[in-house]
């Protein structure tokens, strides 16, 4: 009976590891020598995540005489005994396809991503591969031909091949020729992945052992000071021009863990793991160190002096010159997109990374004042260098002219003068009209938006790029967009200084601009870090006193209005906008854009726990705390007037 269900059950599986010998590149990205490597880092992650619960110190690799590779470790042992499908659970392991999260607990965390999930990958593509599992005092063993169970279990569980101290689990596999064009391990390529995970993982010794004829070797991996060893290591031939600067913490179950270090030279380097995985394209772990990192030295640099009231904010490239990182995040279900699914993409990473550089970065510049000195130089020197890079190009270039926006709506202003010059958001074609007729041609620039535009944290890419507004804002602003931090963005090309949004007071209004915020902070965070995004704040109220000769007043909240009605007894009328739309060009001049009488609302987040919240709230999909957030955010807004 057991009989039957494991052999219905062994048929499906082998269809799924003919798929991986099929197509193995979909599986290990290609079948060359990086390919070939990847079999052996697949089968490491294992253990290295038996290490991550805990329970595994010390990993053994091998490459052996006979080309195939051992790799063995001192962990609990992969479970043999019987699993639900009526066959050993180690089996199970070796023959479905991701079947990694099958045997996940809560030991096991942090751990996933595309861990875990490759022994299978790895034994369809081995001309043969034995497992021996150390467990209860015994050695307990399987076998395979090109993922084919190559041995007789009796009532499915595994032989005892001997007696065993400890517990572990030990693999050996010889990758398929007729598989990869090349069967020989890269012996370079194998040792700098090894020692990677032993520096983000100071707590395990990885023992690496070349038994090849002619390329013995024997290095054991071991690296206490973990990430910051990684930031030394990085920087060894440099002229270091800091401390390196360590910090760690948690949020909501991520736990981040930052090195940084900087050099004397203009280059910038920062490495992004997520549970002991390299994301070469980076991802929202990094854009949360980085948006909240840029954050920090511009609060600092105002609060030493050192940026002037006047002078622009460091941008996020300024503040990152000369600086060497890494991030590790261990996340409990890590998502991956991108070109080689190697881009981290879950959002709450972006806001732990974002609260622990916060909290913990500024813990340490406020007690390493020379250390955080010496970041703001090299801030100022990249400023320096990038301000007078710009000027030598507008005086080489003729400058180029404005692209006009895909619908033509854009007003432009006639200056090019970035500094000077503005550009409305407005919500609707009858505030845009009129706000076209009020403006200050010169320097104010309007571009009318209708109805509500994508919510982009909802829309996929193409989506987002296919909507006109999106578009049109995309092209009058200049620096292009990138989904992550800097990239394709390039704050330098910015038209506008002040991007200035422009909705109605209301509910409706506050969608508009939370949609418009949403975008910003997802696509251009620099715009908001970097201070350029404003609310405008039209008033609710015009009051005119009875008696003759005294000039009316704008009001912009109930507060100033029932201030009114208690300091002006002998009565008045009160006109109450409904929307831009029902000012007259003269009204919406005087109210929203002459820069002597309006109120503007910088966006800031210039803390954690505002980045957090606005990514919490922009992000989720609950309605009513991003009105919330509009409201919250104004009042913790400063007056810009
Ligand atoms: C799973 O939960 C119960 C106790 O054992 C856990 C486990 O699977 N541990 C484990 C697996 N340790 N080492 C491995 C492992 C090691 C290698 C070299 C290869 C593979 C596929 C797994």
């Amino acid at each position: 009976m057991a009989d039957k269900e494991y052999n219905a059950s062994s048929i499906r599986v082998l269809e799924g590891l003919e798929a991986v010998r099929t197509r193995p590149g979909m599986y290990i990205g290609s079948t060359s020598t990086r390919g070939l490597n990847h079999l052996i880092y697949e089968i490491v992650d294992n253990s290295v995540d038996e290490h991550l619960a805990g329970y595994c110190s010390e990993i053994w690799v091998t490459l052996e005489k006979d080309g195939s590779c051992t790799v063995e470790d001192n962990g609990r042992g992969i479970p043999i005994d019987m699993h639900e499908k009526g066959v050993s659970a180690e089996r199970v392991v070796f023959t479905t396809l991701h079947a990694g999260g099958k045997f996940d607990n809560k030991a096991y965390a942090t751990s996933g991503g595309l861990h875990g999930v490759g022994s299978s990958v790895v034994n369809a593509l081995s001309t043969r591969m034995t497992v021996d599992v150390k467990k209860n005092g015994n050695v307990y063993e399987d076998r395979y031909r090109q993922g084919k169970p190559d041995m007789e279990l009796v009532k499915g569980l595994l032989p005892i091949v001997g007696k065993a101290k400890g517990t572990g689990t030990k693999i050996n596999f010889l990758p398929d020729p007729e598989i990869f064009e090349k069967t020989r391990f890269k012996a370079e390529d194998v040792k700098s992945r090894l020692h990677e995970t032993a520096y983000l993982n100071p707590n395990l010794t990885i023992h690496y052992k070349d038994c090849r004829e002619g390329s013995e070797e024997e290095v054991t991996f071991h690296e206490p000071e973990g990430i910051s060893g990684f930031v030394k290591e990085l920087n060894k031939s440099d002229e270091a021009v800091t401390d390196i600067v360590y910090f760690k913490g948690a949020y909501e179950n991520i736990q981040v863990e930052v090195a940084f270090q900087f050099i004397r030279d203009f280059r910038e380097e920062i490495m992004g793991f997520c549970n002991n995985i390299y994301n070469s394209e980076g991802g929202t772990h990094l854009t949360g160190f980085k948006t909240a990192f840029t954050a920090i030295i511009n609060s600092y640099a105002r609060e030493l002096g050192i940026l002037k009231e006047k002078d622009q904010n460091f941008t996020g490239a300024d503040v990152r010159n000369g600086m060497t990182a890494v991030i590790s995040i261990k996340h409990p279900d890590p998502r991956f997109e991108g070109q080689t699914k190697t881009k981290l993409d879950n959002p709450d990473a972006q806001k732990a990374a974002a609260q622990v550089t916060q909290e913990e970065c500024t813990r340490y510049f406020d007690r390493n004042i020379e250390t955080l000195k010496a970041v703001i130089e090299c801030a100022e020197r990249a400023a320096k260098i990038r301000k007078s890079e710009a000027k030598a190009k507008t005086n080489m270039i003729s400058k180029p002219k404005f692209s006009f926006d895909s619908n033509g709506k854009l007003a432009n202003c006639e200056s090019r003068d970035a500094a000077k010059c503005e550009i409305f958001i407005v919500e609707g074609d009858s505030a845009g009209g009129s706000a076209k007729m009020a403006r200050d041609r010169m320097y104010q620039a309007i571009l009318p938006i209708r109805g509500k535009i994508l919510n982009v944290e909802k829309a996929s890419m193409d989506k987002v790029l296919a909507n006109a507004e999106i578009k049109s804002m995309i092209n009058a602003f200049g620096c292009g967009f990138s989904e992550g931090y800097g990239q394709d963005f390039d704050i330098t090309k910015l038209r506008y200084n002040k991007i200035i949004i422009m909705a109605d007071a209301d509910v409706d209004g506050a969608h508009i601009s939370t949609l418009l915020l949403t975008l910003f902070y997802r696509f251009m965070p620099e715009l908001i870090y970097e201070g350029h995004v404003y609310v405008a704040m039209p008033p609710l109220y015009k009051v005119m006193p009875q008696k003759k000769g005294v000039e009316g007043e704008y009001l912009y909240d109930d507060a100033a209005l029932e201030k009114y009605r208690k300091t002006h007894k002998a009565g008045f009328t009160l006109q109450r906008y409904k929307g831009l739309g029902e000012m007259d060009p003269q009204q919406l001049w005087e109210t929203t854009l002459d820069p002597k009488t309006r109120r503007l609302k910088q966006v800031q987040i210039d803390d954690g726990r505002m980045a957090s919240e606005m990514t919490g709230l922009l992000m989720g999909t609950d309605v009513a705390p991003r009105r919330d957030f509009i409201q919250a955010h104004a009042t913790d807004a400063e007056l810009d007037v």
